[in-house]
């Protein structure tokens, strides 16, 4: 007659087996590795891949900072012009493909030369500078105001030694001039204000590198084109 004794059939008899091998605390101890390696896993796994960012958006009155600040946290385009003193913006999140970025709490300034004072507060060390010019504007102070403002920024970042900010200088209503202009493109647009600016010729002594993008901020896609900016400066 054959012997089934360690023949196993089912879970049962197969616990049986082991119970009958293995003393009970080897089986607690295996129970909590495999716990512990669970929950490695786990938080492995899930850990957060977001990062934290601050931007401030400085310009002339006008230039569309709140229309940016808006627009970046995901409202639709506003043609209405509702001048800005001093607004609060709460933390919010800005997501692109997998990535995740979390703007820090900051201020929306209005563009009177009086809220200049705020950039101080406002530029610390890894602040994303992002500075608007509207390229329609033609006031007769506009190409100087500009310059000194510029001026005041590379002031801070030269004062505070700031080595980790970044600068970008967004060229907006960039649709409206090329509407009254139909023969230019966005680049003509860029080449006629970075020589009118020609803020190369401001004295620092710590240059800051700052590129022009010229954009609408109506369009979806050039508000995309910003995000991706914001969110490359965290993650590259
Ligand atoms: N067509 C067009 N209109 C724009 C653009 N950017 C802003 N605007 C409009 O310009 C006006 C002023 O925009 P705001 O965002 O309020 O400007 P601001 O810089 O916050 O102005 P202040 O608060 O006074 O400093 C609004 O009517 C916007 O709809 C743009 O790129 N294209
Ligand atoms: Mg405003």
């Amino acid at each position: 007659m054959e012997d089934y004794s360690l023949v196993c059939n089912s879970i049962t008899d197969l616990y049986e087996v082991h119970y009958a091998f293995a003393p009970w605390w080897m089986m607690a101890a295996s129970l909590g590795v495999s716990l512990l390696w669970g929950l490695k896993k786990w938080l492995w796994d899930t850990k957060p891949t977001s990062q934290t960012k601050s931007v401030v958006i400085l310009g002339r009155k006008a230039s569309g900072k709140t229309t940016l600040w808006n627009r970046l946290r995901g409202y639709n385009f506003n043609k209405n012009y509702v001048i800005t003193a001093l607004d609060k913006i709460e933390q919010f999140t800005i997501n692109r493909d997998d990535k995740q970025v979390i703007i820090q709490a900051t201020k929306d300034i209005g563009g009177d030369k009086k809220w200049v004072r705020e950039y101080e507060e406002l530029i610390k060390e890894r602040t994303f500078i992002l500075f608007l010019v509207d390229a329609t504007d033609s006031c007769e102070d506009a190409q100087a105001d500009i310059r000194a403002r510029v001026q005041k920024i590379l002031n801070i970042v030269n004062n505070n030694k700031l080595d980790n900010v970044g600068f970008r200088i967004y060229i907006t209503h960039s649709d409206e001039y090329l509407s009254k202009n139909p023969q230019t493109t966005y680049a003509m647009i860029i080449e006629q204000i970075k020589k009118w600016l020609d803020l190369d010729s401001i004295k620092a002594p710590k240059k800051v590198k700052y590129e022009y993008y010229a954009v609408d901020l109506s369009c979806d896609k050039d508000i995309d084109t910003i995000k991706k900016e914001i969110i490359d400066s965290v993650y590259e």
